[in-house]
């Protein structure tokens, strides 16, 4: 979605409550029918049934490149808490609680605290940034992410000159996350990047997506979205990030060693031990198309890994 004229923000003017309460809570929330009737409108305006964004910026990273159908980018997801399958994610998490949400911010900082997620939200200007995704299992999306750099908010927080790594950490709740009855991975799902990484203008910290509030299934209400790096290093549903000087074991890590590596960069020259990873098929595709090195962001993100070997830091 291009970014609005003035007359169109005006139109849609919405509640600041409304931009990131989920529909169901929203709803709730408006307490009489009559408030509720002004905003079908506006949802259906988007298409997409979900809670629309105020966006300040639009920007295609992604080369003009066709969008992702909503639907399959909403109905085909890794998303191990809730099932293995990926169809199955979106049913799967229909209910899944997002409110009340508080990220942890703790470790090699100036003032370890927690934010409520609606706090953190409106300190930062809403962006939309149109990201390929791909998945090291070999499909491809390219995605209208909303969300705002990661550099503003670890800025923010001001990490100690000793800090190197930043480690996330998505929610541990058995009781809503039917996956994490089961040992398929370590719980809870761990990633992490370099702190240069996670200052990088092309990572952000996402809480929506084609214009609207994050699906529970893409990882609401937070998630990370690195898009130079494999999918699985774009951790969902975050409730703590810490500043470390050690290099965090990440759960792909615990769960693979030899398959997945900390770095996880896009890298067609580099098979996975079981796959060539030359080639992706973008979902509403049928042909494979080659995959580019550090997922076609080289230009941007080459000089972080100059003196590295990436057959050894993969
Ligand atoms: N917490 C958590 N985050 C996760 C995953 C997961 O299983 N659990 N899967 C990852 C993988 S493998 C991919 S490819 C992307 C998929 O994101 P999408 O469903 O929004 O396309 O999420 C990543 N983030
Ligand atoms: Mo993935």
């Amino acid at each position: 979605m291009p970014l609005k004229d003035d007359n169109e923000i005006k139109a849609d003017e919405i509640t600041p409550k409304e931009v990131y309460l989920n529909r169901r809570e929203f709803m709730a929330a408006s307490a009489t029918a009559a408030a509720a009737a002004a905003f079908p409108p506006l949802a259906e305006a988007q298409s997409h049934g979900g809670i629309p964004m105020k966006i300040e910026k639009h920007v295609d990273y992604a080369g003009s490149e066709e969008q992702t159908l909503y639907k399959s980018a909403a109905g085909y997801n890794n998303f191990y808490e809730f099932s293995t399958n990926k169809e199955d994610v979106a049913p799967m998490s229909k209910n899944f609680r997002t409110r009340p949400w508080t990220v942890t911010i703790e470790g090699l900082i100036k003032n370890p605290r927690c934010y409520d997620i609606d706090e953190l939200i409106k300190r930062f200007p809403l962006e939309e940034r149109v990201y390929r995704l791909r998945c090291v299992e070999g499909w491809s999306m390219v995605i209208p992410w909303v969300g705002f750099p990661l550099a503003g908010f670890i800025k923010l927080i001001e990490p100690d000159s000793k800090a190197k790594f930043v480690e996330f950490t998505t929610i541990h709740d058995p009781s809503q996350m039917p996956g994490q009855r089961r040992d398929v991975l370590q719980w809870p799902y761990v990633e992490g990047l370099r702190l240069d990484e996670a200052v990088h203008p092309l990572t952000i910290l996402s809480v929506g997506m084609y214009g609207e509030v994050l699906p529970n299934q893409n990882g609401a209400p937070l998630r990370l979205v690195v898009p130079w790096k494999y999918g699985f290093k774009s951790i969902k549903s975050i409730v703590k990030i810490r500043l470390t000087d050690q290099m965090p074991v990440t759960s792909w890590m615990k769960a693979g060693p030899l398959e997945y590596g900390f770095y996880a960069n896009v890298n067609p020259e580099v098979d996975h031990p079981r796959w060539s990873q030359a080639t992706e098929r973008r979902i509403g595709e049928f042909f494979r198309r080659k995959t580019l090195m550090f997922n076609g962001y080289a230009q941007q993100v080459a000089s972080l890994y100059a003196a590295m070997d990436l057959r050894k830091y993969f």
